[in-house]
């Protein structure tokens, strides 16, 4: 089963198809290895020239490497070594896109002398050959992954080294401030002098705030890569599901006069400049005690609970037109407890019935972001609609929670995990230093972060973990 030793020994030559499973207009068969010039002699026959030369696409047949017979027409690219994507040299086939097409080039590819690849061996390659690290080897697979435009973005911008490059300069700091401490006590007969504690705490500080600044940048990575999570709420029949539906344009969610009408959560994805917004319609929570509550409606109340815990941003819907003050105050306060950081928009709806004129003023000195709106007339709605791309977009620059905005963003689980873990190492050096702990118990805490940032980059990873890694790539990358 492909994918169960991603670490077999690089030496060899492998070839996988790279385009999906099914019926294409081309797909790729990709070869890389030392034997690739071989393999080419054995499987390759250009037309016309007969030879291949790198880096120059030919119109080439893919010949039975047995019995000479003509297996395909395709259009072939040798690029000779170190200068491609594994640094090894390599054969790019684009045949026909057939199953059987494809299947016949590639047993042909293997009966010249590859091997199938395993998951991720060509980009594991790339990583162990060292052309890329392992935040770019990630990004490989974020890219193809990214449900979002924004995620594709900040997974090219991760391609390109930026997180390998930031990590690095921490990591610069950090050896820096450790060969210092290190000095004092490795040489401590000569004449280094003691390095000054405070200078020291002030010096490790500023890396952990560098670390910090990247752990943060991860709520900005999520929204960017999976959305912004917006929950409406409010009194039954204050008007959400109309709100949601005019939102989506489309009438998604049941309308009725009926209070507890939408009993279980839906959520529906909204394009906005280009950012994802989950927006999600709840059964909202009744504050009027004395109408009998349903199980399922019951269920749909706690559901509202649950998804309001998430949220990144929560609009309050409020009816204009029937407004209850102690209604607004408990739902306010049910948000703020449960949906703590998230962005509050209050929407008062029912706008076209008339509103009292002193609610807005009462609303905005609650909070800034009221908005009068109509479900039936559409008032207000490309207002709320502005309101809530500029909200994503802020989100995706600062994570929405006043964080100050990173070029950066940290957006894999494994990373935000990492970096979570060299900033406690270097939390404990800072308060070893200002408890005057000996220098060699402070370098260890040292260590400990150097050796947790090279793992997100790579440079002290183990076995397990790349294969971990590599296993949930795609065959053929
Ligand atoms: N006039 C008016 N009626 C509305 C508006 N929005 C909702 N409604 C009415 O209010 C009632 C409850 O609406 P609904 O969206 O189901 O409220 P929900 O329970 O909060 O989801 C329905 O009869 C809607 O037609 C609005 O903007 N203007
Ligand atoms: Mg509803």
């Amino acid at each position: 089963m492909p994918g169960d030793n991603v670490m077999a020994a690089s030496g060899d030559t492998i070839v996988a198809v790279a385009t999906p499973p099914g019926e294409g207009a081309i797909a790729v068969v990709r070869v890389s290895g030392p034997d690739v010039s071989t393999i080419i002699g054995r499987v390759i026959r250009v037309v016309g020239t007969g030879k291949l030369v790198s880096r120059r696409v030919a119109l080439a047949w893919v010949i039975d490497p047995g019995t000479g017979k003509k297996i395909d027409q395709v259009m072939a690219v040798y690029m000779a070594g170190p200068r491609t994507y594994t640094r090894e040299p390599t054969l790019e086939i684009m045949c026909h896109g057939g199953r059987a097409s494809t299947e016949a080039v590639l047993e042909g590819v293997i009966s010249a002398g590859a091997r199938l690849a395993n998951r991720g061996e060509f980009t594991l390659r790339a990583f162990l050959n060292g052309r890329i690290d392992l935040t770019q080897a990630e990004a490989v697979l974020d890219a193809v992954r990214a449900p979002t435009r924004a995620g594709v973005e900040v997974a090219v911008d991760h391609l390109s080294g930026s997180l390998a490059r930031a990590i690095g300069s921490i990591r610069d700091n950090l050896i820096a401030v450790d060969a210092d401490l290190e000095a004092t006590f490795d040489f401590f007969d000569d004449d280094v002098p003691a390095i000054d504690s405070t200078v020291l705490r002030a010096r490790v500080d500023a890396v952990r705030e560098q670390v910090d600044t990247l752990v943060r940048s991860a709520r900005a990575g999520r929204i960017r890569r999976h959305g912004w999570r917006v929950v409406i709420v409010g009194s039954p029949n204050a008007g959400k599901s109309s709100l949601f539906n005019a939102l989506l344009d489309r009438p998604r969610a049941i309308v009725t006069d009926e209070p507890g009408t939408t009993r279980d959560t839906i959520e529906e994805t909204l394009d906005l400049d280009g950012v994802a917004v989950i927006l999600t319609d709840t059964a909202g929570w009744p504050v009027d005690n004395r109408r009998e509550l349903g199980v399922v409606e019951r269920i749909g109340i706690d559901r509202s609970h649950d998804v309001v815990k998430g949220a990144d941003a929560v609009i309050h819907v409020v009816d204009g037109s029937g407004y209850s003050r102690d209604g607004f105050e408990t739902h306010r306060m049910r948000i703020s407890t449960l949906a703590f950081g998230a962005i509050q928009v209050i929407a008062i709806t029912k706008a076209d019935l008339g509103q009292d004129p002193t609610l807005h003023a009462q609303m905005t000195t609650h909070m800034g972001r009221t908005l009068a709106v109509s479900a039936v007339t559409g008032a207000g709605i490309d207002t709320l609609r502005r309101t809530l791309g500029e909200l994503a977009g802020e989100a995706t620059r600062t994570g929405g929670d006043g964080s100050p905005a990173t070029s950066v963003v940290v957006t894999n689980p494994r990373h935000v995990a990492l970096l979570a873990r060299a900033s406690g190492a270097l939390q404990r050096a800072v308060k070893g230093i200002s408890a005057g702990l000996p220098d060699d118990m402070v370098a260890t805490d040292l260590r400990e972060g150097l050796r947790v940032l090279g793992e997100v980059t790579g440079q002290t990873v183990t076995e397990d973990v790349l294969s971990k890694i590599f296993s949930t790539f795609c065959i053929g990358k």
